[in-house]
């Protein structure tokens, strides 16, 4: 299962072409431009079932530095104030790791 079973691939790499500058990366704009923001909320679990890479229930902050190469395993990694950023922007209660839920709200908002 990849996120290339959700995405189309020409609107992944639209998304990742959009954010190639280090510290250009928006969350919301990505989920836009990749087409995430407008897909049913059992496919954005879904998404996030695939970013949760080790399965532990949480998109942590290691995990998040990824974030791109989840859907372009050529992509560059996200820098550390993208990752906080992101991080900041998700975590609804400050747990410091995002959960499904706000990762669904986040997307879809
Ligand atoms: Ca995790």
């Amino acid at each position: 299962m990849s996120l290339s079973s959700i995405l189309s691939a020409d609107a992944i790499e639209n998304a990742i072409k959009d954010c190639q500058a280090p510290d250009s990366f928006c969350p919301r704009k990505f989920f836009q431009i990749c087409g995430l923001s407008k897909k049913s909320p059992q496919d954005v679990r879904k998404a996030f079932g695939i970013l949760d890479n080790d399965a532990s229930g949480f998109i942590e902050e290691e995990e998040l530095k990824f974030f791109l190469q989840r859907f372009n395993p050529g992509a560059r990694v996200l820098t550390d104030k993208e990752t906080k950023a992101f991080l900041a922007a998700a975590d609804d209660d400050s747990d410091g790791k995002i959960g499904v839920d706000e990762f669904q709200a986040m997307v879809l908002s």
